[in-house]
């Protein structure tokens, strides 16, 4: 099936400039298209995660990606989809968060087959009489102005600096399609004003040029909520911002509503194989199957085949409370949120090791709850109050995992542990 259709069927076409010469153009052979993405923070999370996965896919149809970190523009700042003026980033930020970007979208394309650029190349040189004449000239102040993402800021404002910014994404489209013949611009939807802006200055410049620009849905979830947060806050394809775990778990609980909407969005599953797992999902919704294979994928895709399996694992253990299974570092993905305490490396009474940590109030309270069997240590339940128990002796002498009542779980770092 060519790949048109693969993303209407997946509902990831938003808008195009020109379907049917998109189309035209596509069936005669690969083509190179990009996306571009700014340096304004050192993670990508889900939510940005849309355009890319459509760009992998014409990767994998065998065509060539582009991806601009946008090292000048993120010195600038998009408005589109903001209301409010960004505060301008120091170049060091920006730098920093080029660097992170770069590998992340290394992990996620390999190294065959795409190219990394950076708009810094061509935007940072360029003179300011060069621009006024080569690319003002064919910008109409009164169509920026119409602009949603200028039009929406006339009440409260827009610094000259952000109106500006249409015009050098415009000059990205124009440079990568005079330099390295790329052909499509592709992005989630609040970039169709830029991405036709380019399309028209190329156009002005080179009259018969076959250059298009594709948006991408921004991602909507049947309750109403935000797509893309969890419980603790956004969710970061960085693994220190958030744990393989947690981003698997992300994905496992999500909405029956939205599973096979997201199948089609976030995988590369075939039609044949989401059309089953949406029926299995009607009949069994209780078995989860779509979830567990939805975050599978995904976490595979973006942390690696073994970092998934090592997800699954702890998300398995941590359901069946069988935590000695658990290595240190997993422990430490799986507990990284909960709230933490630090303890002795020497042995202690259980009692005194849960009031000196501040797990416990009292050690009335602790006498009573570990009687009433609900407190556990490593996944084991202690019963006995006068109990010795041994910091170093589990996860490397690294953590200790308590549990109090059915899911108050504490991380205990031993001192002087690994
Ligand atoms: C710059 C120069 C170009 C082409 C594109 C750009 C970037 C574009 C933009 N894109 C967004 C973005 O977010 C910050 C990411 C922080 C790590 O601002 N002007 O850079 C988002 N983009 C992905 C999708 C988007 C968009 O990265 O296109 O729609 C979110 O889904 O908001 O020549």
């Amino acid at each position: 099936m060519d790949i048109l259709e693969d993303l209407k069927w997946r509902g990831a076409i938003n808008q195009q400039t020109d379907a049917d010469g998109l189309k035209t153009l596509l069936d005669e052979g690969p083509i190179s298209l990009y996306c571009g993405t700014d340096p304004t923070g050192d993670s990508l999370h889900v939510g940005h995660l849309i355009p890319f996965i459509v760009l992998k896919r014409f990767q994998m149809a065998g065509h060539h990606p582009y991806i601009l970190i946008g090292g000048g523009t993120g010195a600038i700042g998009d408005p589109s989809g903001r209301s409010t003026e960004r505060v301008l980033q120091t170049r060091e930020t920006v730098h920093r968060n080029e660097e992170a970007l770069t590998n992340q979208m290394i992990r996620l394309f390999g190294t065959e087959n795409f190219d990394i650029v950076d708009n810094r190349d061509w935007l940072d040189r360029m003179s300011l009489l060069d621009f006024l004449r080569d690319y003002g000239k064919d910008f109409s102040v009164n169509a920026m102005l119409s602009k949603e993402s200028v039009s929406s800021r006339m009440a409260n404002g827009i610094s000259f600096t952000e109106f500006s910014y249409q015009i050098l994404q415009s000059i990205d489209f124009l440079h990568l399609y005079e330099k390295n013949n790329v052909q499509l611009q592709i992005g989630g939807a609040d970039q169709w004003g830029n991405l036709t802006d380019g399309v028209d200055l190329i156009h002005r410049k080179h009259n018969d040029a076959k250059v298009y620009g594709l948006t991408i849905p921004l991602m909507l979830k049947a309750d109403g909520t935000k797509f893309g947060k969890s419980a603790g806050g956004a969710v970061w394809l960085d693994p220190r911002k958030t744990s393989p775990y947690e981003f698997y778990q992300f994905w496992i609980n999500q909405d029956d509503r939205d599973v096979v909407k997201y199948l089609k969005y976030f995988t590369f599953l075939s039609h044949e194989e989401i059309d089953e797992l949406a029926a299995r999902n009607r009949e069994h919704p209780e078995q989860r199957e779509a979830q567990r294979r939805l975050a599978q994928e995904v976490t595979a895709f973006v942390h690696g085949e073994q970092a998934m399996k090592e997800a699954e694992k702890i998300s398995q253990v941590l359901f069946n409370g069988s935590l000695a299974d658990l290595t240190a570092d997993e422990v430490e993905q799986a507990f990284g949120k909960v709230p933490s305490v630090t303890i002795a490396a020497d042995k202690a009474n259980i009692v005194e090791m849960l009031v000196s940590s501040g797990i416990e109030k009292s050690k009335r309270q602790a006498r009573e709850d570990i009687s009433n069997g609900a407190i556990t240590i490593n996944g084991e339940k202690i019963t006995d109050v006068n109990a010795e128990i041994d910091p170093s002796a589990s996860f490397n002498g690294r953590y200790m995992v308590v549990r109090r009542g059915k899911r108050k779980y504490t991380l205990a770092h031993v001192e002087d542990g690994e």
